[in-house]
């Protein structure tokens, strides 16, 4: 059923000294499917190494987690290297790059086009999220979802699937999500935990940008837009815009949320769709990735040029369609 499976589970019993590491700008799924990966090899009694090049966003600061996350090259060189949640090599960050040439890397991710950049690879382009997949591992090496692992694994979970809200949401998803709960985890703390992580000055600025959200290719599309004039003014940063795009998708009749931030190296998109509209293939076409329901990338030109370029790829798309 999963041939590329089987050498990874061997490959993990046979080996000791590993780095677990997770795309820069971590989401839920990329903090929650590393640390749900650390607490799994710890109890396998493996020596392990957590590293993400940005750290943990202020928002996942209730995690608290008891492992610590380097920022940068640990001194202890690892056998191993398991990557998650990389869509592509270039999504591990700088730091860690040179690294991957040289050592055993295990690439475990559910991006669409990923490009096997690992020694050994298991893409599941069908998997709600890593976190989901390395939940089959924990079975597979007969570890138990309780506890910490069993948090972090449902935290990837509910996090790449918009709280069980997607498409990408399938039964094998929800099944997990009940073996987590049946070994404990209680769901009410811990959304509550996980939303209420915000402060006035995000709400604020939140609403600044819902006001000005705007409409396009005849009602399709919604447009919402973070300057960093904004930031300043409201003294707020870009960690504090995750998650409105999914937000602005309430408008009726809407297909598209496009989502814009202004960045040093130019503006940061990220689509969200509804249905089959694919915008994967938007982001594409600007070097981007994703996923068919919600895809992003950078375009280098001024904020007035990045809005009207993707939408004008939006609504060819749409038209598509
Ligand atoms: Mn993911």
């Amino acid at each position: 059923m999963m041939p590329h499976l089987k050498p990874i589970i061997e490959h993990i019993r046979e080996t000791d000294n590993f780095l677990v590491l997770s795309h820069v700008s971590p989401d839920g799924d990329a903090l929650g499917s590393m640390l749900a990966m650390g607490e799994l090899l710890a109890a396998l009694g493996k020596r392990v190494t957590l590293f993400n090049e940005s750290g943990i966003p202020s928002r996942f600061s209730w995690l608290a987690p008891k492992r610590e996350i380097l920022t940068a090259l640990p001194e202890n060189e690892p056998d191993t290297i398991i990557v998650l949640d990389c869509g592509s090599a270039e999504r591990t960050g700088e730091v860690i790059r040179p690294w991957l040439a040289s050592k055993t890397v295990i690439n475990i991710d559910h991006h669409l086009g990923n490009p096997k950049f690992g020694t050994m690879n298991w893409i599941e382009e069908r998997s709600s999220s890593v976190g989901e997949m390395v939940g089959i591992l924990s079975r597979k090496l007969g570890v138990p979802m309780v506890g910490l692992l069993g948090e972090y694994v449902y935290l990837a979970l509910i996090s790449d699937t918009g709280d069980f809200c997607f498409n990408n949401t399938r039964p094998e998803t929800l099944e997990m999500a009940a073996e987590i709960l049946r070994l404990g985890l209680l769901p009410g703390p811990f959304h509550e935990q996980k939303q209420s992580t915000g402060t006035l000055n995000q709400l604020q600025m939140r609403g600044e940008v819902l006001r000005q959200a705007s409409l396009h290719a005849g009602g399709r599309v919604t447009l919402i837009a973070f300057t960093r004039e904004l930031f300043e003014r409201t003294g707020t940063g870009p960690e504090d815009t995750e998650g409105l795009v999914n937000t602005v998708l309430y408008v009726r009749g809407v297909q598209v949320a496009v989502s814009l931030r202004e960045e040093d190296k130019g503006i940061k998109f990220s689509l969200r769709s509804k249905g089959s509209v694919n915008v994967q293939a938007v982001a594409a076409l600007f070097g981007g990735g994703g996923h068919r329901n919600a895809a992003g990338g950078t375009l280098e030109v001024p904020m007035g040029e990045a809005k009207a370029t993707l939408i004008r790829a939006v609504t060819e798309e749409l038209d598509r369609a």
